[in-house]
């Protein structure tokens, strides 16, 4: 066995996004394109020797195949120790759970996440630093440039790793430590979690579907769910990862999780939904015929954490990404903690974590989590849910009308615009910017509402722990009544331009909280669309995606 230095040539775009690496399969198929992006991982970490590294992915196809890559790689670079999942697999959340517990160095983690599998779907990864969280940007931005000048990489040419037994074996120097994918974090979930009071629940014969949607979080779902809590045997459906999630869009929102959504609005719906993404960090908590917007559980969440023995002695600190809505604010208000306003990226939450600003961290995009690991967490939010519910006694339904009732409603929509022509998504971007300074003031729309513009900016984020800046985060429109409208381009898309506007208007009075969401939000969609002229510009008449 012997570790060879491969010459190579740089591959043009291996920018990470808002989320690592996120390429189609057949991209990264191309040789030495995935060898060039962990080479220039390890170059930007420098010297490896004596330290462990965590590996998992969401089973995705081309999962097996990259992993050997990376352990091969890894030995050439002189990592003393490897813990990778048993078959390959880790959701995001466990890999962060893994780093912190055996004090990894950090971790690298394979996953497009909610973007479709297969050989045509997407694919990605993901560099986590040691505190277990998505490396920050000047990591990032440290390995694209290593991408731009690559000549070669090292890799050993030793045979494949067996992945599926859980033990230790050699390659070269370095031990690859192949681990249980869900004993760890299902110890961490014990541990913050009231589960006696959850398995009493189920006892009492409590009613449950959990969608793994074909993805990462099936096995984990399944053991803790139906396993440690005595959820009965089909709770958790679509529980097996499948190579190409059985061809869906594992994405857990209103849209992707429809047969989820309709036997929740259906005669036999059980009392509590749920569902998680590709790699499982996204969540969706859905009671009998209601959909709980993200926004909302994270509020709801923040409202009763003390609910939860983990959260007991109260929560330090809210963050929430700036296009997620204002309801976890004024939660926050109440409790008389700080609410931290953030660009979308998980990656951003890290500092406040760390520093001890905040606990509570949620992005409208599905993603609710905490400082028990430093990545959002799909299941952590559904147990928090089931825990919410076992302490109080209340359905979905009573716990979400009785926090509107409290707080007031934040009616809150996102329309995506997914593949749109680049050139013409900038263009849209680039025209908004323009118009910002004559923006404020303005009385938006004659005959559209009563709204006024009160601030038009450019969303710029200065990291409170470290000082570092991130500009272009978003252009919003904020109306004198507090509601919004925000534009932005997403970093996720591996096609064209995926174009997100994310809609918020605040309801106070309790009578007006049973409004349609679209209809309540009618106004602002059609000021939307004049101020961004979005469907002159893009040739879209509709959104592809409504959440
Ligand atoms: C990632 C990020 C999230 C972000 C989401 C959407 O989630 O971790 O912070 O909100 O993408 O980002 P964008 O709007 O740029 O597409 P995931 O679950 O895809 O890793």
């Amino acid at each position: 066995m012997t570790i060879h230095t491969v010459a190579t040539t740089p591959f043009a775009g291996q920018r990470p996004g808002t989320s690592g690496l996120r390429k189609k399969v057949t991209e990264f198929q191309q040789p030495g394109y995935l060898e060039n992006f962990v080479e220039a991982i390890f170059l930007t970490l420098g010297d490896l020797t004596g330290q462990t590294l965590v590996l998992g992915g969401d089973g995705r196809y081309f999962n097996r195949s990259a992993i050997q890559t990376i352990l091969h790689m890894a030995a050439a670079h002189g990592v003393a120790r490897v813990l990778v999942g048993q078959g390959g697999i880790l959701s995001t959340p466990a890999v962060s759970c893994v780093i912190r517990k055996h004090g990894a160095f950090g971790g690298i983690v394979l996953s497009a996440s909610h973007n479709p599998g297969g050989p045509d779907g997407d694919f990605g990864i993901k560099y986590n630093i040691g505190n277990g969280g998505p490396a920050p940007e000047k990591i990032t931005e440290a390995v694209y440039s290593q991408t731009q000048g690559l000549l070669s990489y090292r890799i050993s040419d030793a045979p494949p790793v067996n992945l599926d037994t859980i033990g230790t074996t050699q390659l070269e120097g370095m031990q690859v430590e192949v681990i249980d994918s869900v004993a760890d974090y299902a110890e961490l979930m014990k541990g913050l979690f009231d589960f006696d009071a959850i398995r009493a629940l189920f006892a009492r014969g409590f009613t449950m579907r959990f969608d793994g949607m074909s993805a990462v979080s099936g096995p984990y779902a399944k053991a803790i769910l139906e396993g440690m809590l005595g959820a009965p045997a089909g709770t958790v459906i679509n529980g097996e990862p499948l190579e190409d999630f059985g061809g869906h869009h594992p994405d857990p929102n209103p849209v992707n999780a429809a047969e989820l959504i309709a036997l929740m609005n259906g005669p036999d719906a059980p009392e509590f939904g749920a569902a998680s993404d590709g790699d499982g960090d996204r969540n969706m908590i859905v009671g009998r015929g209601i959909a709980v917007t993200p926004s909302d559980s994270l509020a709801i969440i923040a409202a009763n954490a003390t609910l939860a023995p983990g959260y007991a002695a109260g929560i330090k600190g809210i963050a929430r990404s700036m296009p997620t809505s204002t309801a976890a604010d004024r939660v926050a208000q109440a409790l008389g903690i700080a609410c931290f306003e953030t660009p979308t990226g998980w990656k951003y939450f890290g500092n406040l974590m760390d520093a001890g600003m905040v606990t509570l961290c949620g992005e409208e995009s599905y993603g609710t989590g905490s400082d028990h690991v430093r990545e959002k967490d799909g299941l952590w939010a559904v147990l928090f849910w089931l825990n919410i519910v076992a302490a109080t006694g209340k359905t979905v339904n009573q716990l979400v009308n009785e926090h509107w009732a409290r707080f007031g409603r934040n009616y809150y929509s996102r329309h995506d615009y997914e593949a749109v022509d680049a050139t013409a998504a900038d263009a849209m971007m680039n025209a908004l910017r323009d118009k910002l300074p004559t923006l404020e003031g303005e009385a938006l729309g004659e005959g559209m509402g009563n709204y006024r513009v009160s601030v038009a900016d450019e969303f710029v984020y200065t990291d409170p722990v470290d000082h570092s800046v991130a500009t272009q985060q978003g252009v919003r429109i904020i109306m004198d009544d507090g509601s919004r409208i925000v534009f932005r381009l997403s970093g996720t898309g591996t096609e064209g331009a995926t174009i997100r506007v994310y809609l918020e208007r605040y309801e106070a009075d309790p009578a007006h909280h049973n409004l349609e969401t679209q209809e309540a939000l009618s106004k602002l969609i059609a000021i939307a669309d004049s101020v961004s002229e979005l469907r002159q510009r893009t040739g879209r008449q509709q959104p592809s995606v409504i959440t």
